[in-house]
């Protein structure tokens, strides 16, 4: 048996349940990118908002790639299971909140009817880090746009010129990825696209349309199939769309909306005036050191991330990483406690009930690495501070993308190689942070940090 709007009653009551009429919902939201962290999190707040008697906020999910997501919950109705994880156990709830999945390859059409439709208000995106085709200078990589159809940028486009047409209002477009200012990063590309493309719909983007910043955080694996079978086990019954993911989440929103939201604080969403201190805080100090869990377990040979903290060698570093460098180079809110927040990222790292690879988190690396270690390293650097743990964690980056060990899953893998090859290892630091190096910016080391990263990367590498 499988979970569907068929079997949905026939789930164990231990399972939460939504206690709204899904059918009754009209499209309000389009999410670009519907992966498992959509799922586990903004899906899970719009279901706590329409439980609570918010209406017409349910999702349409697009998946800009590939046909997994709709494959796996377009035959059960949009439904699937989310299941928090922790060694006090497990909790199972059902979402309601996502509608239909469109395969955007597929069916272009279908998510341009969507995104111009007079139902929908906001658009959410979890499109990861490279699905912004930046250049590491932050620049829109317009030689990619030129090229390719089917970014963001060309559905947005698309969309916006719909809706000007049509005399509709703009739409809310809520960055969920992990960037720095990821709200002012959309908006920044889109209207340097729409200048290319169409003048006019530029000025009616900045008139109509607001992008506010978000800060998300949930810790969520992709799930394996091992996890699945779990869950078959808990639902009596097959969810092939489930996602496992920890007790803990976390949303913080600037509230700045073109239109109506749905009051996603009844799921815990916080909106405040200004995001930054705790999207630099999470990216800097919960990613930052995710990072280094990732390229500095691999290479201890360790596959998960709570295996990797639990060696003292690397925990060592992570915790001078979160405590000494990453939380020292932040400018915290009133009432922001870095040092409780450090303490409870340690212990989510640990969870044992949520194996998380690291090879997942040490994917595309080069468009993570700014925002995570090279912004703090330069606030460090400009506050006469020096980050050992920090530059460990770069060398054992550095070492990954030379592409000898561990496979490389990033869009720079192959330029990576190109300078490696070309640098070796007298003169990879410079190719890749020097003056005229690949990162020109935020940060070039100085004399000390080249010093303690050559050393680092003798020893790793
Ligand atoms: C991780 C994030 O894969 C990664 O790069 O650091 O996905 C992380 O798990 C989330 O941001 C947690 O909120």
């Amino acid at each position: 048996m499988r979970l569907s709007a068929v079997t949905v009653d026939r789930l164990p009551s231990a399972v939460v349940r939504p206690d709204y009429d899904r059918a009754a919902q009209r499209a309000g939201i389009v999410h670009l990118g519907i992966g498992a962290f959509h799922r586990a999190h903004q899906a899970v707040y719009t279901d706590a908002a329409m439980t609570g008697g918010d209406r017409d906020w349910a999702i349409t999910g697009v998946s800009l790639r590939s046909p997994v997501v709709r494959d796996a919950i377009g035959p059960q109705d949009g439904l699937y299971t989310v299941t928090e994880r922790s060694a006090d156990g497990a909790r199972s709830s059902l979402i309601g909140a996502v509608r239909d999945v469109i395969v955007a390859p597929e069916a272009p059409d279908a998510v341009a009817r969507a995104l111009a439709s007079p139902d929908t208000r906001i658009v959410t995106l979890t499109v990861t880090e490279k699905g912004y085709h930046r250049l590491p200078d932050g620049a829109l990589d317009v030689a990619v746009m030129e090229r390719a159809e089917g970014t963001i940028y060309h559905h947005l486009a698309r969309a916006l010129a719909d809706r000007r047409a049509a005399g509709l209002p703009g739409l809310t477009l809520l960055s969920c990825d992990n960037l720095a200012d990821n709200g002012g990063a959309l908006s920044a590309a889109l209207t340097n696209w729409l200048n290319r493309i169409d003048p006019a719909l530029a000025v009616w983007f900045a008139a109509e349309c607001k992008c506010p910043a978000s800060m998300v955080d949930r810790i969520v694996p992709a799930p394996s199939p091992n996890d699945l079978a779990d869950i078959a086990q808990i639902l009596n019954m097959q969810d092939t769309g489930a996602v496992v993911t920890e007790p803990f989440r976390q949303w913080v929103i600037e509230d700045r909306f073109a239109g109506p939201r749905p009051r996603w604080e009844l799921g815990g969403a916080a909106f405040v005036a200004d995001v930054a201190p705790y999207e630099a805080a999470k990216l800097r100090m919960l990613n930052g050191a995710h990072s280094a869990l990732a390229y500095l377990g691999l290479l201890a040979g360790h596959a998960h991330v709570h295996e990797a903290i639990a060696d003292p060698a690397i925990r060592t570093v992570i915790e001078q990483l979160i405590r000494d460098e990453a939380a020292a180079s932040l400018d915290p809110a009133p009432g922001q406690g870095l040092s409780a927040y450090a303490a409870a990222l340690l212990a989510r790292f640990a969870n044992p009930a949520l194996p998380h690879r690291l090879a997942q988190i040490a994917t595309d690396g080069s468009q993570k690495i700014v925002q995570r270690w090279l912004e703090p390293l330069a606030v460090n650097q400009a506050r006469g501070r020096t980050c050992p743990a920090t530059l460990r964690a770069l060398a054992a980056w550095i070492v990954h993308v030379r592409g000898d060990g561990e496979p490389v899953a990033d869009p720079m893998a192959n330029k990576l190689a190109v300078i490696w090859a070309g640098a070796g290892r007298e003169g990879i630091i410079d190719a890749l942070f020097g003056q005229h190096g690949l990162y020109a910016a935020p940060w070039h080391p100085n004399d000390e940090d080249k010093s303690i990263l050559t050393r680092a990367l003798h020893a790793l590498g």
